[in-house]
C-alpha cells in the first residue's frame, strides 16, 4: 500500500532494515561481486567506426559511441559467451569471501540476459548462445551458499515506449513488471535487486514506490537498492553511494558503495588500470568500519570469462579476509574510537579489530583516541596471533606491537574491550 505522503529520505519499506532478520545476511556480509555482462561486452570496449576511427566505452558504447541500432543488435547475432561457467564465476566470489553476486540482467540497452518472454530483445532469441546464464547462476549459487541478486536498469535505450516524448510508457512499464516477475520467479529467491537508470524522465517518485510495492508483493526478502525512486516515497532499502569509502554510516539508511576492479563497469579490453590488492582490501575495511557494504565489479570478456588480472585480485583480498575475515564479516562501525591516521577501526560486540596500514617502527605506539570511555582487556594480532600491549595514554590508548608488519596489505589487531556502562 502507497502511503499518501512521505517525507523525503522516510524510509519506505516493511520493517526496519538495520534490524531486520531479512536484512541480517546482507548487514554482516559486507561484500559481494558485481557483475557487468552484456551485448556491450561483445565490443571488448571498442568500436570502430565506418570511416575506421575507434571510439572507445564500455557498457554506455551504444549510445556513447553512437552506434546504429541496425549495427548494434547485428552484433547480437555473433554474440557467443560459451566460456560462461556459472560455477566458476560463483566460485570466484566465494573464494574472494563475498557473500552475494548481483549480475546486470538488463542494463542501459535494455537487452536482456536471460530468455525472457516478454520481448526478443534478448539473449536467447537474438545470439546463437542458447543458454540461460541466470538459471545456471542460480544453481551455482545455490550449491556453493552464496546469494543471488539481479541488477535491472529502468532506463532502456531500445523499448519504442520507454522512449523521450513516448505517449505509451505505461505499456513500457508494464512490460518491465512482467520481466521483473521473471526475474523474481523463475530463478528462486533473488535476496537482491539493484535498480538503475531511475534518473531518466518520465520516470517518477510514485512509479517507483508503485514498483517497489510491487517488487515486495512478489519477493518479500528481497533488498532493494534506493535506485527504484527518486528517493521521495521510494528509496528502497539501501543507499548506493557510488566509488566511495564513507569514513562514518551514512544517515538513516543502509548502504553499499559499488566500485569498479579497474575504471570502467563492462569489458573493456585496454583498461588494465587495476586496483591493487592493498586497495580493494583496505576499500573492504573501511566499508566495513562504516558499516557499509562493498559491491566489487567485474566484467567478464565477449566470451564471457572474467580477466585473470581481476581474478588474481579477488583471489589475493580472499586470502587476506581467510585470517582477517572478523575485521570484516559481522563487524561495523564502533561509535567508541575516532578514526586513526595509521588505518580504520571496527567493532563486532565487545571486540574492536583494528586493521593497520601504516605498521609502527619498533617500539613506536598506534594511538586510539577514544570517543567515549571503554576498557582493554587483551589485544593480539590476527595474523600469527602475537599479543600486542596496551596502555593508556591520553584519551585514548597506546598499542604497541613489535616487529615487521605481519601483513603488507593491512595487519589486524584484535582487542578485547570493555565499554563503560
Ligand atoms: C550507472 C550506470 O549508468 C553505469 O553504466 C553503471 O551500471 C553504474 C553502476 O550505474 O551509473 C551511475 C549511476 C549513478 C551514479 C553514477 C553513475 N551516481 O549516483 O553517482
Amino acid at each position: 500500500v502507497l502511503p499518501a505522503q512521505a517525507a523525503p529520505g522516510q524510509n519506505y519499506a516493511p520493517d526496519d532494515p538495520f534490524t531486520s532478520a531479512r536484512t541480517q545476511w546482507w548487514r554482516d556480509g559486507h561484500f559481494g561481486m558485481f557483475m557487468h555482462f552484456g551485448l556491450y561486452s561483445a565490443y571488448r570496449g571498442e568500436y570502430r567506426r565506418p570511416d575506421g576511427t575507434v571510439c572507445r566505452n564500455a557498457e554506455w558504447i551504444k549510445r556513447d559511441c553512437a552506434i546504429p541500432w541496425t549495427e548494434y543488435e547485428a552484433k547480437a547475432a555473433t554474440f557467443n559467451p560459451s566460456g560462461f561457467d556459472a560455477n566458476a564465476v560463483i566460485g570466484a566470489a566465494k573464494a574472494a569471501g563475498q557473500k552475494y553476486f548481483v549480475i546486470t540482467t538488463k542494463h542501459h540497452d535494455g537487452f536482456a540476459m536471460w530468455p525472457t518472454k516478454v520481448n526478443n530483445w534478448n539473449i536467447y532469441d537474438r545470439t546463437p548462445f542458447k543458454r540461460d546464464i541466470l538459471a545456471e547462476l542460480a544453481t551455482a549459487a545455490r550449491a556453493q551458499g552464496v546469494k543471488l541478486g539481479f541488477y535491472y536498469s529502468i532506463w532502456d535505450w531500445h523499448d519504442p515506449d520507454a522512449q523521450p516524448g513516448s505517449t505509451n510508457y505505461a505499456a513500457y512499464v508494464t512490460r518491465m513488471k512482467a520481466q521483473l516477475k521473471e526475474l523474481l520467479t523463475n530463478y528462486g529467491d533473488i535476496a537482491e535487486l539493484w535498480f538503475d537508470g531511475e534518473w531518466e524522465a518520465p520516470w517518477t517518485d510514485q512509479e517507483g514506490a508503485r514498483l517497489e510495492d510491487f517488487v515486495r508483493g512478489l519477493a518479500p526478502n528481497t533488498i532493494i537498492n534506493n535506485r527504484v525512486g527518486s528517493r521521495g516515497i521510494a528509496d528502497g532499502d539501501f543507499g548506493t553511494p557510488e566509488q566511495e569509502v564513507p569514513a562514518t554510516p551514512t544517515d538513516g539508511q543502509l548502504w553499499e558503495s559499488c566500485m569498479t576492479i579497474n575504471d570502467h563497469w563492462g569489458f573493456a579490453a585496454y583498461d588494465t588500470n587495476y586496483k591493487s590488492a592493498t586497495t580493494l582490501v583496505r576499500h573492504l575495511a573501511g566499508i566495513a568500519a562504516s558499516s557499509g557494504n562493498y559491491l566489487l565489479n567485474v566484467g567478464p570478456d565477449e566470451r564471457g570469462v572474467i580477466p585473470q588480472p581481476q581474478i588474481d585480485r579477488l583471489t589475493a583480498v580472499g586470502n587476506w579476509l581467510r585470517t582477517n575475515g572478523p575485521a570484516v564479516y559481522s563487524a561495523g562501525y564502533t561509535g567508541l574510537v575516532t578514526k586513526p591516521s595509521w588505518g580504520v577501526v571496527s567493532r563486532n560486540g565487545n571486540k574492536l579489530y583494528a586493521s593497520v596500514y601504516n605498521w609502527p617502527a619498533s617500539g613506536a605506539a598506534l594511538h586510539l583516541t577514544a570517543k567515549s570511555p571503554f576498557t582493554v582487556t587483551g589485544a593480539r594480532v590476527l595474523t600469527g596471533g602475537a599479543a600486542v600491549p596496551v596502555t593508556p595514554s591520553g584519551d585514548g590508548y597506546d598499542l604497541r606491537p613489535t616487529g615487521p608488519a605481519p601483513d603488507p596489505i593491512a595487519s589486524v589487531i584484535e582487542l578485547d574491550i570493555t565499554p563503560a556502562a
